[in-house]
């Protein structure tokens, strides 16, 4: 217990009262700056009415701690991988993956009118005709060649190589992703060849978001990397302990998404035990329970693990599993869920992905950079897969299930990894890279990445403003 909590307990014994363990709790969340003055204050009123038991109402009543029971805390699990992972194995499983990804997309793609005249690549090979014609499936290689641009596309009955002439069309195929599913208008070419006339990705359609009827607030964060020298404690310690305030947004908060990297792992790169205050995993999340513990209770916290966590490493990745210290999952309001996952928080529809991939696109598309996070997630919702590219630095499990494909529009897409506050809509979707809670390490440093840590991403579920509130102190 800190000493000024033990000041004020010793303060309202000494006066004759007695203090109820639920309202203990809760003078453990109070701002200690604040504490000395706030039970002089209620042992004063009380022994006005001579009432000599402190009780958790007392304690909501004089904080203006009590919530609004009008805002709704609806929460559902859309999706979770965790127990949908498999292990298959070696070339069979990642043949499996790849038809997966490919009759999901196919699915997703023939809601557009121009679905209807698809042809399979084998009858495309065989036949001639003089009308353009549309084939869809995996980019399997892409190839500038002097001022053209060659791309290879692969569905169940074949592979085709086809040719891109024209300058914006090169533009678009540039930032096509090695494995991502596309839609092709293709003609034959006079000297032979397929010409490409048209390039089309799955997209997201148009269509209403969800929103919530209260104006309940949700609350994202992710690289929280607890058991790093750089790990920010002071301000994590006090954007939960804000939550516990009269802040009239603070009131409203029902959920908080976490969006993985929470603790910062063990030999996850060379030399990392140096740069540890905690130098186990069970340490580490047994910190991360101490300080979460004191989210109150009436707010969902959900969590899924990114590249930094225990777990599997391979993408999907199940929840951190319960060996490495089961205490989280033993909250009442903690959901411990695989990553990526879909929740819905009073109706709104949450896609929450750790972000790792983020990384291979950042590499290979021209345009694409570490400071811009949402753009890269927007490639993600345009091709509707989270991972496209298979062989990079991202992991890839050969599950027989794509589950890394965007089947469900979200109304809210939540990623991280990058460590840098991010922001956009796209068709309706609010995108949000939540940032980190970590310092800038050496190794980012030396690769030239400026996070923005320390930074709480607030959104009004039904008014989807969103809000960021700086915890870095300038004290
Ligand atoms: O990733 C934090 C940030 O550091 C994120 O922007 C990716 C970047 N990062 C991490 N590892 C690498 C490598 N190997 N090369 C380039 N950039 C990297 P985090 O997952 O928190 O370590
Ligand atoms: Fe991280
Ligand atoms: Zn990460």
């Amino acid at each position: 217990m800190e000493k000024e909590v033990v000041f004020a307990v010793n303060y309202a014994l000494n006066k004759g009262f007695q203090i109820h363990p639920d309202a203990l709790k809760i003078l453990e969340r109070v701002d200690i700056k604040e504490l000395e003055n706030i039970i002089k204050q209620i042992v004063r009123e009380k022994s006005k009415q001579k009432l000599f038991l402190i009780n958790q109402d007392d304690l909501e009543e004089f904080l203006g701690l009590k919530d609004d029971e009008s805002i709704e805390n609806e929460f559902r699990v859309i999706s979770d991988p965790s127990s949908k992972i498999t292990s298959a194995e070696g070339v069979d499983g990642y043949n499996s993956l790849f038809a997966s990804r490919f009759s999901k997309l196919k699915k997703i793609i023939s809601n557009r009118p121009e679905s209807k005249m698809l042809k399979s690549i084998a009858s495309v090979l065989t036949t001639k005709s003089n009308d353009d014609l549309y084939i869809c499936g995996l980019v399997s290689e892409r190839r500038v060649e002097r001022n053209v641009t060659k791309l290879s596309i692969d569905d169940p009955t074949g592979s085709i190589e086809t040719i891109v002439f024209d300058k914006d069309l090169q533009k678009n195929a540039a930032s096509l992703l090695t494995d991502q599913f596309v839609m092709e208008k293709i003609s034959f070419g006079k000297k032979g060849g397929f010409i490409v006339k048209d390039i089309i990705a799955p997209d997201i359609p148009e269509h209403p978001s969800n929103r919530s009827k209260t104006e309940a607030y949700a609350v994202f964060l992710s690289d929280l990397h607890i058991g790093s020298m750089y790990f920010m404690e002071k301000e994590l310690n006090d954007f939960i302990l804000w939550l516990s305030s009269p802040d009239p947004v603070a009131r409203k908060i029902r959920f908080i998404l976490i969006g993985g990297d929470v603790v910062d792992g063990v030999g996850i790169y060379p030399n990392q035990d140096k740069e540890l205050d905690f130098v186990n995993i069970h340490d580490q999340l047994e910190k991360t329970r101490e300080l979460l513990s004191k989210i109150p209770e009436h707010i969902q916290v959900i969590i899924i693990p990114g590249n930094h966590d225990p777990g599997r490493r391979a993408l999907p990745q199940p929840a951190i599993p319960e060996i490495y210290n089961s205490t989280l999952w033993d909250q009442k309001n903690i959901s411990m869920l695989g990553n990526p996952a879909m929740v819905s928080l009073n109706g709104v529809k949450v896609l929450m992905f750790h972000g790792q991939s983020i990384d291979d696109v950042v590499r290979t598309t021209p345009g694409l950079s570490y400071d811009k996070p949402a753009n890269v997630m927007k490639h993600f919702l345009q091709s509707r897969h989270l991972s496209p590219i298979y062989g990079s630095q991202t992991p890839l499990a050969p599950e027989t299930d794509d589950m890394m494909v965007i089947e469900e529009v979200p109304d809210i897409f939540h990623a991280g990894h990058v460590h840098v506050v991010d922001m956009d809509l796209y068709k309706g979707i609010l995108i949000l890279n939540s940032g980190a809670w970590q310092h800038q390490t050496p190794f980012q440093a030396g690769v030239g990445i400026t996070p923005t840590p320390g930074l709480a991403v607030i959104v009004n579920l039904k008014t989807f403003k969103v809000y960021t509130k700086d915890f870095t102190s300038k004290d």
